[in-house]
C-alpha cells in the first residue's frame, strides 16, 4: 500500500505539500483542479502545471480526487454525450500526463452530507457529524448554507457553489431519477470512457455514497455490498473499480467492511481510511483514525486490505479539528498526520507479523 494525503492545490488548501513532506511515510499525493467545474474539459497547461507542482515538493501523484461527473451525465439527459466526451479528452490529458487512478462518485446533486461540520467533542476537538433527526428539518434548498455556514471560509469539495446555486433545477432534473436509471446511466457512462482508460491504463474509483442511505428522498447506489458488486458487474473492466471508504460504508453499522473488502477485493483501486462512532440509528459523528476512537475496527479493515493483496494508494480520510488549527472542514494537518503514523504503524504489524 502507498501511504498518501489529499491536497487541494496552492490557494485552496490550508496545508503545504512542503508541511505534508514531513508527515513520515507519504510517497504520493492524491490532487485535483479544484477549481474546475462538473463538465468542464481540463486544460493541457493546467494538468501539467499540477504535475509539476506536486513533483517539485519530491512527491509523485498517486491520483485525481475528483474529476466530478456532470449532472447530465447523471441523470442522462439528451446533452450527456458531449460531457462524456469531455470527460474522456480530460481522462485522455491526465493518462498522457501519467495519472492511473482517478476517484469519483456518483452521487444525486450533494456528495458527502453532514448536519454539522463542527461538533464540539470532550476532547475539546471538533468533527463532522451526521444527524438524520437535524437533516429532517433542514429544508434542502438551504443545504448548501448550511453545510457552508461551518466551512472556515473554504469551498467544499463536491459542493460546487455555481451547481448548488441551481438546486431546484437539480431536484427536478433528478425527479423520477430511481435506482435502475441512475444505474443504467452509470453503466453508459463507464462504457464510454473505458477504451480511453484501457488505453491509458486508468483506474477508475468510484466513491461509495456518504453517508449510506437517501438522503432527502435523493436514490443511492452504493450503500452497501450488493451495492458495490452490482457496481463492478455492470461493466466488467477491471478499470472499473472503486474506492473503499470505510467511513462512508461504516456509516451504516450494518456494512461488515472487512467482508465488504474480501468481496471486491481485486477491485478495489482506492482505500480512503477513517473511523467514525456510531451514537444511534441515523446518527454518528467522525472521530480520530484508532479503532480505540470510534466504532470501526482499523485494524481488521487494514488486514483485510493487506490480505487480499491491496496495494493501491491509501490514504487518511477527514480528521479533526485539533490543537487550534484552522482548515477546510475534515482536511487539517495535524490529526490527518497522526491518523497516517497510527495506520502505518497498524500496517507494519500487519506486515511483520505476517
Ligand atoms: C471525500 C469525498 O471528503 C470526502 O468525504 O471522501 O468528498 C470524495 O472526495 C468524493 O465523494 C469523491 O468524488
Ligand atoms: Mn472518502
Amino acid at each position: 500500500m502507498q501511504m498518501t494525503m489529499r491536497w487541494f492545490g496552492t490557494g485552496y488548501d490550508s496545508v503545504t505539500l512542503e508541511q505534508i513532506r514531513q508527515v513520515p511515510g507519504v510517497s504520493g499525493i492524491i490532487t485535483t483542479l479544484y477549481g474546475t467545474q462538473p463538465g468542464e474539459i481540463w486544460d493541457k497547461d493546467a494538468v501539467t502545471a499540477m504535475k509539476q507542482t506536486v513533483e517539485a515538493a519530491g512527491f509523485a501523484i498517486a491520483g485525481i480526487e475528483s474529476v466530478n461527473i456532470h449532472d447530465s451525465i447523471k441523470t442522462g439527459s439528451p446533452d450527456r454525450d458531449r460531457y462524456i466526451d469531455n470527460y474522456i479528452t480530460t481522462l485522455s490529458r491526465l493518462g498522457e500526463a501519467g495519472i492511473h487512478l482517478i476517484c469519483y462518485n456518483f452521487m444525486a446533486i450533494f456528495d458527502w452530507t453532514r448536519s454539522d461540520l463542527a461538533k464540539l467533542r470532550s476532547d475539546g476537538a471538533t468533527v463532522m457529524s451526521y444527524d438524520q433527526k437535524l437533516i429532517d428539518q433542514i429544508d434542502p434548498n438551504s443545504m448548501f448554507e448550511t453545510m457552508s455556514a461551518k466551512s472556515n471560509g473554504f469551498a467544499l469539495a463536491g459542493w460546487e457553489p455555481e451547481r448548488l446555486a441551481r438546486l431546484k433545477e437539480l431536484f427536478a432534473l433528478y425527479k423520477g431519477i430511481t435506482a435502475e436509471k441512475l444505474r443504467a446511466n452509470l453503466k453508459y457512462f463507464l462504457e464510454a470512457i473505458m477504451p480511453v482508460c484501457d488505453k491509458y491504463d486508468i483506474n477508475m474509483a468510484m466513491h461509495p455514497d456518504d453517508p449510506g442511505w437517501s438522503v432527502f428522498g435523493l436514490v443511492r447506489i452504493m450503500k452497501n455490498k450488493e451495492d458495490l458488486l452490482t457496481m463492478l458487474h455492470l461493466v466488467d473492466n477491471p478499470h472499473n473499480g472503486l474506492t473503499l471508504c470505510t467511513g462512508s460504508l461504516g456509516t451504516n453499522p450494518a456494512n461488515d467492511i472487512p467482508d465488504i473488502i474480501r468481496s471486491v477485493k481485486d477491485r478495489i483501486h482506492f482505500a480512503h481510511l477513517r473511523n467514525l462512532r456510531h451514537n444511534g440509528p441515523g446518527d454518528f459523528e467522525e472521530s480520530a483514525h484508532l479503532s480505540a476512537d470510534g466504532s470501526l475496527d482499523m485494524f481488521a479493515i487494514v488486514k483485510a486490505l493487506y490480505d487480499s493483496g491491496f496495494n493501491g494508494p491509501v490514504r487518511p480520510d477527514h480528521g479533526r479539528a485539533i490543537w487550534g488549527e484552522v482548515s477546510m472542514p475534515g482536511y487539517g494537518l495535524y490529526d490527518r498526520a497522526l491518523g497516517i503514523s497510527y495506520l502505518s504503524g497498524l500496517l507494519e504489524a500487519i506486515e511483520k507479523g505476517s
